[in-house]
């Protein structure tokens, strides 16, 4: 491959340009693939988000615009209820963030999946190109290697894993494991979030499929064919969101919230509504922080932005109302005329809004029970005032918490483990404030998108040929 191969990136849902304003709103992948596709004039293939009559879903539709160019096809409803709501994010998704208990097997929901990505591999292998490289994203398109393979593609492939990798306990809990990581294996070059997630494959690999396994290198080789594992911890484009700080959008927000929270110290939390993040588990810990802190009930104004997200799939409806009554719990114990310790707010906000939130908020909470990375938190960190940061506190079990080990690490399933270290940003002096945002600011400005697509495409490139 030459060093300027053009990049062919595959992924569920692709950020058409006249959408992209709402990249936010579709998480982290979003926006860190259009910077890889801009520099390397590359191809994005995926769903459009669009239902159509089946008829109508083998139509590619393709625009380019700032050098990138987008092929979407539409899914049939079914598509969408086995493939999207169902395997994907009604057991995949919950697996994969350790909840066992929210996963449903259907076996036809197994088998949209398989379809959904046959057609993936249909529809985009006539649009690669002998030297292209091709990047497939995240566990809705697990297969589609395998898929792409019997077509004849002798392409280089990667595949990136945005969520963690389950321990091989809770894994094998699913109905034909094997076969599924079978298909994995045939890419060149699969990428975790972190080292924990990485082992939990090896380890699957090695336990239940008897493949060699080469901890050092990461290389897997089952059936004579050799595949290579590897961490690629995620970052943030900071170049863009940290000149969002000098935008009107970032000012007035930051005003806005500063001024609605006057002397009170605003602490922020920003997710989508998801039930990995632990948002009611966070609201149980904030309760707690004001039962043993009733003093302090003046001192702190909690704001959570939560954006509903896959509201077709019955486990996000029941976490929606479950907030809005703890929430509603807080604020009916605790509420004055002039003040409201819980603001919860349903709704996305552009990238510049959060900047100026995340900016007027001295503590950021990012409490997920399991998340692959987690770039809010990330986000908050590079908004901050770097002569007078706020404090991040950040799970344990974000796989941001590998690399931001100076934020207050907390246990999200304990109320008092986050309601100590809620007391604990309120009264941190500024110099250890700067001390602790100054090793973070670090990671989060050099570990950042370009270096993390860099580093993958790097490695695509040096692994041996299919
Ligand atoms: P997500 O689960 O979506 O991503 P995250 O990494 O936090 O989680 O990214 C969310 C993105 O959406 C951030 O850029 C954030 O600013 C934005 N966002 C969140 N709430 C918003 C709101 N209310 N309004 C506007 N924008 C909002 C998945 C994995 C993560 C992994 C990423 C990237 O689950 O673990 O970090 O992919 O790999």
């Amino acid at each position: 491959m030459s060093a300027d191969a053009r990049l062919v990136v595959i992924s569920n849902r692709v950020a058409v340009p006249k959408a992209r304003g709402a990249a936010g709103a579709q998480g982290g992948l979003a926006g860190a693939l259009h910077s890889a596709l801009k520099d390397r004039s590359g191809l994005w293939f995926g769903w459009s988000g669009e239902e159509s009559e089946s008829g109508r879903t083998g139509n590619v539709s393709t625009q380019t615009s700032d050098g990138v160019t987008t092929a979407t096809i539409d899914l049939s409803e079914r598509d969408v209820e086995e493939y999207y709501n169902g395997y994907a994010n009604s057991t995949l998704w919950p697996l994969f963030h350790y909840r066992l208990d929210l996963a449903q097997y259907e076996r036809e929901t197994g088998k949209g999946y398989e379809r959904v990505n046959e057609r993936f591999a249909e529809l985009v292998s006539p649009l690669i190109e002998e030297d292209d490289l091709v990047w497939v994203h995240d566990y809705h398109l697990v297969p589609l290697g395998e898929r792409l393979r019997s077509r004849g593609l002798k392409n280089r492939i990667g595949f990136f894993l945005h969520i963690p990798w389950p321990a091989t306990r809770l894994f094998v809990s699913l109905p034909y494991h094997e076969r599924l990581v079978r298909t994995m294996l045939h890419y060149d070059l699969i990428g975790f979030q972190t080292k924990e997630w990485l082992d939990s494959f090896l380890h699957y690999c090695r336990t239940e499929l008897g493949a060699e396994v080469d901890e050092e290198t990461g290389s897997v080789t089952l059936d004579g064919r050799t595949t290579t594992a590897r961490a690629y911890p995620i970052g943030i484009d900071w170049d863009h969101f940290s000149a969002l700080g000098e935008t009107k959008d970032a000012w007035e927000a930051e005003q806005r919230l500063a001024t609605s929270t006057r002397d009170r110290t605003a602490m922020i939390g920003v997710d989508r509504l998801d039930y990995s993040k632990g948002l009611p588990e966070r609201l149980d810990g904030i309760s707690r922080f004001f039962d043993k802190n009733p003093e302090r009930t003046r001192d702190l104004v909690f704001v959570q932005i939560a954006p509903p997200s896959r509201e077709d799939v019955d486990s996000y409806q029941a976490i929606r109302a479950t907030l809005e009554q703890k929430a509603g719990q807080i604020n009916g114990a605790r509420s004055e005329v002039d003040l409201v310790p819980v603001r919860y707010v349903n709704r996305g906000y552009s990238h510049s809004e959060l900047f100026g939130f995340f900016r007027a908020s001295k503590i950021g909470l990012v409490t997920p029970l399991r998340d692959g990375m987690n770039l809010v938190a990330k986000e908050y960190i590079a908004a901050q005032d770097p002569e007078d940061p706020g404090v991040l506190i950040l799970s344990r079990f974000a796989g941001a918490a590998a690399q931001m080990e100076d934020a207050l690490l907390v246990n999200p399933h304990s109320p008092d483990d986050l309601a100590h270290a809620i007391k604990t940003a309120l009264d941190m002096p500024r110099d250890e404030r700067k001390a602790r945002y100054e090793k973070l600011i670090a990671t989060v400005r050099d570990d950042n998108v370009q270096d993390w697509t860099k580093t993958f495409l790097e490695d695509l490139d040096r692994v041996v040929e299919y």
